[in-house]
Order: C-alpha cells, then sequence, then structure tokens
C-alpha cells in the first residue's frame, strides 16, 4: 500500500501504537494517535517517540470530524475488534488492520510465528536462538515485547522473524503467512476479551489463516483443541507429545526427546541435557526443533542451540536461596494453566504466592494441582476472593489474604523455613496492581535479593 500523504488513524499509545506511527511516518504517512485514556500527557507520548505533532493527537475521545479524513485505521493489540470505536470505524467504511497485518506488508523475508495459550515466549526465545545460530539475519518481535511494526523495517529477502504472536494480534490479520506456525496449546484464557473458547480458538487458529500444504503448521497432539484443528488446518501439520508415542512427529519417551518419522525412531536429547525443567517445557523444546527442521535447519546445529539455551525470565526462573529457601519467579504465569505448570515444577513445599487481575478466568485445576505440595497459599489482587472462595471448596484452607506483594513476601520470610520454596505465580495478569507482568517479577526478584542471609 502506498501511503504518501494519507492521514492513518493509530489506536492505543503503547509500544505498538508508537511504532506503528513511526513505521508508518517513515512510508510518509501521517500518522494520527487515539488513546482512549484521557490521562495520558500528549508530551510524554512525543517524548516516547511519536513522530507528529500534539494536534495529532487525541485523548479520551475522539472528535468525529477527524474520521472524514482517515483512509485506514490500525489497533493496538489491546483494542478490541468489538470496541465501539472499531465498530464505528468500521460503519463509517474505514479500514481496520491490526499492528501486526501493518508489519506484514512490509515484511521482505521468511516469517515464523508461534501462538498458544502457554509457552510463547519460551519456544520463541529458543527458536529465535536456533535461526540466529544458523541464519545470516534473524529478528525476535511480536508479543514478546518487541512490536513487529520496529523490527520489520530491517527485513531482507535472506532474514527470519520469528514472531510470538497472540490471539489479541491475530483477531486482526488479513494477509500475514508464515512460511512456519505454530499453536503451542489452548486452554482458556482471555475469555473476558473473546467471549466465547470458540472465538478464541478461532483467533489461536487463524495463524495458519493463509498457509497451504506448501507451509508448516506445528502442533500440540495431546491438547484437544489442536489435535482437532489438525484435521481441517490448511498446512502440513508436524505434531508433538508429551503423552503419546508418534509414527510421526516429536515425543517425549522416558526422559528423551525422540523424533520419528518413516525410518523409524531417533533419541535426540535427553531432558537432563537442557536447563529448562517441567513438561511444559519440554514441550516447548519439541515445537521448538520441530520448527527448526521446517526451517531445514541441520539437527546437530538445532540441538546445540537447545542445550546452550537458558530459561526465560519470569518463567518458572530460579531467583536465589535464601536462609535455606528457594525462590521461583514465575510472573509470567498469568491465567491458571501457565500456574499450572509452574506449581508442576516445583519439588519442595511451596509458599505459592497469587492473584491479580481478574479475566473471568476459573481457578479450579490450578487448586487441584496443588497435590499436597503447597504449604500456604498468599492470595493479592482483584482475584483474591475468588481464588480463596474455590480453594475452600476444594478444602485447602492455608490462605494468607495481602494487599501487596510486600506484604506477600514479608509474610513469606516470617513462616519459611530451611528446606521451603517460595515461587510467584499469579495464574492472573498483573494489570492494575502492575503496569505488566515484568513489574510484578522484577518487584519480586528485587525483594528476594534484599532478603539478608
Ligand atoms: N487502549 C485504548 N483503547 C483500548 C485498549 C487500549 O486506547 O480499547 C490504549 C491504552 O490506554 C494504552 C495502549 O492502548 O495506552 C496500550 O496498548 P496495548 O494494550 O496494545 O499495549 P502495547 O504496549 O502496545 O503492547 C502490546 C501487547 N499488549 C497487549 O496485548 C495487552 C504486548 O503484549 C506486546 O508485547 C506488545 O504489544 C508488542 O507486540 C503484552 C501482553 O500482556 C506482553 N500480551 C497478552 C498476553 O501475553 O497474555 C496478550
Amino acid at each position: 500500500m502506498d501511503f504518501t500523504n494519507k492521514k492513518v488513524l493509530v489506536i492505543g499509545s503503547g509500544i505498538s501504537g508508537i511504532a506503528a506511527s513511526q513505521l508508518l511516518y517513515e512510508q510518509g504517512a501521517y500518522p494520527v494517535l487515539f488513546d482512549e485514556n484521557n490521562k495520558l500527557d500528549k508530551q510524554s507520548i512525543i517524548e516516547k517517540g511519536f513522530p507528529g505533532k500534539e494536534e495529532a493527537i487525541f485523548l479520551g475521545a475522539m472528535q468525529e470530524d477527524v474520521f472524514k479524513e482517515i483512509t485506514l485505521a490500525v489497533i493496538s493489540p489491546g483494542v478490541s475488534i468489538f470496541s465501539p470505536l472499531v465498530q464505528n470505524l468500521k460503519e463509517q467504511q474505514i479500514p481496520v488492520i491490526g499492528e501486526i497485518e501493518l508489519a506484514y506488508g512490509f515484511e521482505k523475508g521468511n516469517v515464523v510465528a508461534i501462538t498458544g495459550t502457554n509457552g510463547k515466549t519460551t519456544t520463541t526465545t529458543l527458536v529465535g536462538k536456533m535461526v540466529e545460530d544458523y541464519f545470516p539475519k534473524s529478528f525476535v518481535a511480536g508479543n514478546i515485547g518487541i512490536p513487529y511494526t520496529k523490527t520489520v523495517k530491517n527485513t531482507s529477502a535472506d532474514s527470519t522473524t520469528v514472531a510470538e504472536i497472540s490471539s489479541f494480534q491475530l483477531e486482526t490479520i488479513e494477509k500475514f503467512k508464515p512460511v512456519v506456525s505454530a499453536i503451542l496449546n489452548i486452554t482458556p484464557d482471555h475469555l473476558n476479551r473473546h467471549f466465547t473458547m470458540e472465538n478464541y480458538v478461532e483467533a489461536k487458529c487463524a495463524i495458519t489463516k493463509n498457509q497451504t500444504k506448501d507451509e508448516v503448521c506445528v502442533l500440540n497432539y495431546d491438547n484437544e483443541y489442536t489435535r482437532q484443528f489438525g484435521e481441517s488446518c490448511p498446512a502440513r501439520v508436524v505434531w508433538f507429545s508429551s503423552k503419546n508415542s508418534l509414527k510421526e512427529g516429536l515425543f517425549l519417551k522416558d526422559s528423551w526427546i525422540v523424533f520419528a518419522d518413516h525410518e523409524g525412531e531417533k533419541n535426540l536429547l535427553h531432558t537432563q541435557e537442557t536447563t529448562l525443567v517441567g513438561i511444559c517445557n519440554y514441550e516447548n523444546i519439541m515445537a521448538a526443533i520441530a520448527i527448526g527442521l521446517a526451517l531445514k535447519i541441520p539437527m546437530e546445529s538445532i540441538l546445540s542451540s537447545v542445550r546452550a539455551f537458558r530459561a526465560v525470565e519470569h518463567r518458572i526462573e530460579y531467583v536465589a536461596t535464601k536462609r535455606g529457601v528457594d525462590y521461583y519467579n514465575d510472573s509470567k504465569g498469568t491465567n491458571p494453566d501457565a500456574a499450572i505448570q509452574g506449581i508442576l515444577a516445583m519439588t519442595k513445599p511451596t509458599f505459592l504466592i497469587g492473584g491479580g487481575y481478574d479475566k473471568d478466568s476459573e481457578f479450579d485445576s490450578w487448586i487441584e494441582a496443588f497435590q499436597g505440595k503447597v504449604k500456604y497459599l498468599i492470595l493479592l489482587g482483584q482475584t483474591a476472593e475468588k481464588i480463596a472462595t474455590c480453594a475452600r471448596n476444594h478444602g485447602f484452607h492455608e490462605i494468607v489474604m495481602v494487599s501487596s506483594l510486600e506484604e506477600a513476601m514479608f509474610f513469606c520470610q516470617q513462616h519459611a523455613v530451611d528446606g521451603d520454596a517460595v515461587l510467584l505465580s499469579p495464574a492472573c495478569a498483573s494489570w492494575g496492581m502492575f503496569q505488566n507482568y515484568e513489574e510484578r517479577g522484577n518487584l519480586f526478584k528485587q525483594i528476594v535479593q534484599e532478603i539478608k542471609e
């Protein structure tokens, strides 16, 4: 698309909105920025890198007359396609695309796209490492915290972009076509945004929307939604499984990651060869290996990248041992399913810190996964009461209510003894108390580091 002298509305002044505005500006367009938060300050939006003037920024409410000049609207991932503003734009026949779709229009190389309710960040980072170790030029972008509109400008015919893509971002793709896609798993999450599980599954599966049998989609054989999707997936499917032996694909058997094809089975990697822990991480590794193979990276190079890989920050991340107590930061456990992986990875009596923003999640399976390991459940945030009620219904009563992470940590320090573990794995987003899960995890780590021996 030729953007010269076009007025393009960008909605959201977060990192996606700023990067999208910059890309549009470089293409000769006039970005007009709208953010519904009227408490924001226009000058600080310019300082964050918005390339236009204050007059091109609208906060709180959008003036109807501005719509007349708009030829396209680009929405940030946090903006729902069901929001009144987006509906209004559509009624006025103004095309609406997401930031990912805008970026893809400028892509010159190959794209790998990874989605899933959990494991996206670890898998994207690992694939990013594999690609970096083998190909001449690579980028990691997307939901991982680096807007795709930022990196896409530097792509070239020989580059590979590894993109973590959320369901929010997949709602608004049109031509986005990865050479390899992956849906790691789908379990209930973000239902306050997508309303139904059906919508959520549909958004996730849209990652393959433009793929054909010439491209590959890596799917989880053990997950009911991805397993079912495999039957209608437009791409060539490569399966991975931690529960079943497969005739073709990757699977976990006797602590080995095994590769099977028409030539038979081959043990690739023993789980002790990686520093990642937990079944969920072995699934991430299998998905990453499958992606690497689909990209035609030699097996030896793939395995050496896996062996050299270290855990991602905020995902069951070991922080330190203080006074005999192990501290783990799993701030990225932002939904019950992710948090289940956190508690499953614990081997010691655990002080579990949970609670946060309410995404309409159900917490039953998380509580059931405690399996006698949790000494105390320390709860904070909007969901604290809901989780406490759910825990009591499951017969778990060692509950402590606190009003801040600092208070939760104080309780842990007072009561945890040599041989215990403390795990921050909230099963909820951080929004409302923190800017993001990174801020929450960083505060946790800072408090741990300040504990005196
Ligand atoms: N806003 C509106 N109207 C709305 C919604 C938001 O004006 O209806 C404004 C807000 O006031 C705010 C801005 O939009 O000023 C924020 O935009 P955003 O929420 O899209 O956030 P960004 O900073 O652009 O970050 C987004 C992703 N955030 C979300 O999806 C909520 C980041 O994922 C992603 O890293 C980044 O783009 C780059 O691609 C974060 C996330 O929490 C990590 N993702 C969810 C998850 O992983 O579970 C999906």
